[in-house]
C-alpha cells in the first residue's frame, strides 16, 4: 500500500518524537512483535459448537441479538479471518474446548481429544495464526454451582478429567505450531448466597488443581483466571484473586488478569509489576467493564492505556500474553473484534512512544512538576501518525475506512445468515 499523506505525517511525527528522545522506528518494530490472542467467542456470543442452542453460562451474560452471528465452524473461521484482515500484525486465536470440530457427534467434555482440534490447528497454520486454549466448564448439565471445587467426587472428577484433557490438547497445539499454547483455566464455581464453607471449597479446588497440574508439559503453559463475582454467584467465588495469586505464586503458574474481574476502582495496571516478581508470566484478558463485568468492546480508555504503559515500563512484553475477552451481541461482531483489537494495539503504540528516559530522569531528580508536564504533553504527541503508518506498513486499512468495508461484508455475508 502507498499513501503519501500517511508517510509524510509519519516522517514529521518521527522527528517530533526524536526531539524528546523517542525512536519511532523502534516503537514500530516493537509493536510488530506484539501478538494479540483473539478470543473466538465474540463470533457467536459464546455459543460454541456442541449443539445448535449453546449459550454462555457460568454467570457470563451476553446481551443483544444483532443479526449475523456465526452458526458453525466455517462461519466462525471466516469471520475470524475477516476480522484479522483489519488488525495489523500477526496474531493468535484463543479457542474454548466447546469450539471443537466434533463433526456433529456428541463428544462429552470428559471425552475431548487433540483430534477434535486437528482441523483448527491446520486452519490456524494456513492462516498464519497461533492457537491458545481454554477449558470449558460452563454450559453443561454438570456445571451447576461447583465444578472443580465440588464435594461430589463424581462431578469433581468429571471436570478434573476434562481439564486434564484440555492441557493435553494444548500441549499438542503447542507442538504442532512450534510455539507454546497458553491454556487458560477459568471456572465459575461459587455461591449466590452466603456460604459457611469458604475454606472447604477452596481446599477442594486446590487439590483438584494439584491433580490437574501433576503432568508436566513442555509445549503448553498454564494460566489460572480469577474473578470477583458472576451473575447468580454474587456472594462467593471459589477462585478469587487471592486464591489464584496465592496458588500461582506458590506453584509457579501464571495468573490471568481479566480487566473486568476486579472492583471497578481497582487498578489492574498496578498488578503487573507485582505479578512479574512472583509469577512466571502474566496472561491478560483485556475487556471493558461498565458498572460490572459487562464485557463491553475494548476502547482506548485510561485503564487500557495504563495497563499497556505498565507492561512497557516494566519491559515485560516477553512475559505478558495479551488476550482479549469481551462479547457484545448488540453490534456487528466483526466490527467488535476490529475496534477492540485496534484499541488495544493503539494503547501499546502510545506506551511504546512514551519518553520514558526523560520521565525517569525527572523522577530521579525529584522534578515532579516536570514529570507531570511531560506525561501530559506526551498525550497529545502525534502517536496517531505513527499508528497510521503501522497500519499502512502492514497492508491494513488506515483509519476509519474499514467501517465501510465491514458494512459491505455485513450486507453480502453476515446479514444473510
Ligand atoms: C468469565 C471469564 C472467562 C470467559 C471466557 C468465555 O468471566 O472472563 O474468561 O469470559 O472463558
Ligand atoms: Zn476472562
Amino acid at each position: 500500500m502507498k499513501d503519501v499523506l500517511v508517510e509524510k505525517a509519519y516522517e514529521v511525527a518521527k522527528e517530533r518524537y526524536a526531539s524528546i528522545g523517542v525512536n519511532a522506528d523502534k516503537a514500530l518494530e516493537d509493536l510488530q512483535k506484539i501478538s494479540l490472542s483473539l478470543h473466538c467467542w465474540q463470533t457467536d456470543d459464546v455459543a460454541g459448537l456442541e449443539n445448535a442452542s449453546g449459550t454462555a453460562g457460568g454467570g457470563c451474560l451476553v446481551t443483544g441479538n444483532y443479526p449475523g452471528k456465526a452458526r458453525n465452524i466455517e462461519e466462525i473461521r471466516a469471520d475470524l479471518v475477516k476480522a484479522a484482515s483489519y488488525i495489523p500484525g500477526s496474531h493468535r486465536i484463543s479457542l474454548h474446548e466447546s469450539y471443537g470440530d466434533f463433526g456433529g457427534k456428541k463428544v462429552d467434555r470428559n471425552e475431548c481429544e487433540p483430534i477434535h482440534f486437528k482441523s483448527w490447528m491446520e486452519w490456524a497454520k494456513q492462516n498464519g495464526f497461533k492457537l491458545d486454549f481454554n477449558s470449558t466448564s460452563f454450559s453443561h448439565p454438570l456445571s451447576g454451582n461447583l465444578t472443580l471445587s465440588n464435594p461430589d467426587k463424581k462431578i469433581r472428577e468429571f471436570w478434573i478429567e476434562h481439564t486434564k484433557r484440555c492441557r493435553w490438547i494444548s500441549e499438542e497445539m503447542g507442538k504442532f505450531q512450534n510455539d507454546p499454547c497458553v491454556m487458560n483455566l477459568w471456572i465459575h464455581d461459587g455461591s449466590k448466597d452466603t456460604t459457611v464453607n469458604r475454606l472447604y471449597y477452596r481446599q477442594i479446588l486446590e487439590q483438584s488443581l494439584d491433580d490437574i497440574f501433576a503432568t508436566k508439559y513442555d509445549n503448553m503453559k498454564d494460566a489460572i483466571e480469577a474473578k470477583l463475582f458472576g451473575i447468580g454467584f454474587e456472594s462467593y467465588t471459589v477462585g478469587s484473586y487471592d486464591f489464584y495469586l496465592g496458588y500461582g505464586a506458590k506453584k509457579g503458574k501464571m495468573v490471568t488478569l481479566d480487566t473486568g474481574h476486579f472492583h471497578l476502582t481497582e487498578s489492574v495496571a498496578d498488578k503487573i509489576s507485582s505479578l512479574l516478581l512472583f509469577t512466571p508470566e502474566i496472561m491478560l484478558h483485556v475487556s471493558r467493564p461498565i458498572r460490572w463485568d459487562s464485557d463491553h468492546v475494548v476502547v482506548l480508555n485510561d485503564d487500557v492505556q495504563e495497563l499497556a504503559k505498565e507492561i512497557i515500563r516494566c519491559d515485560a512484553l516477553g512475559r505478558v500474553n495479551i488476550g482479549l475477552d469481551y462479547f457484545d451481541a448488540t453490534i456487528n461482531r466483526i466490527g467488535a473484534y476490529v475496534v477492540g483489537s485496534r484499541a488495544t494495539q493503539k494503547a501499546f503504540m502510545q506506551a511504546l512512544l512514551e519518553p520514558i528516559t526523560q520521565l525517569r530522569e525527572y523522577e530521579s531528580k525529584g522534578q515532579f512538576f516536570e514529570r507531570l508536564a511531560l506525561l501530559e504533553e506526551a498525550k497529545s504527541m502525534p502517536w496517531g501518525a505513527v499508528w497510521d503508518y503501522f497500519c499502512l506498513k502492514n497492508n491494513v486499512i488506515v483509519g476509519e475506512k474499514y467501517i465501510a468495508d465491514i458494512q459491505k461484508y455485513e450486507k453480502e455475508v453476515t446479514s444473510k445468515r
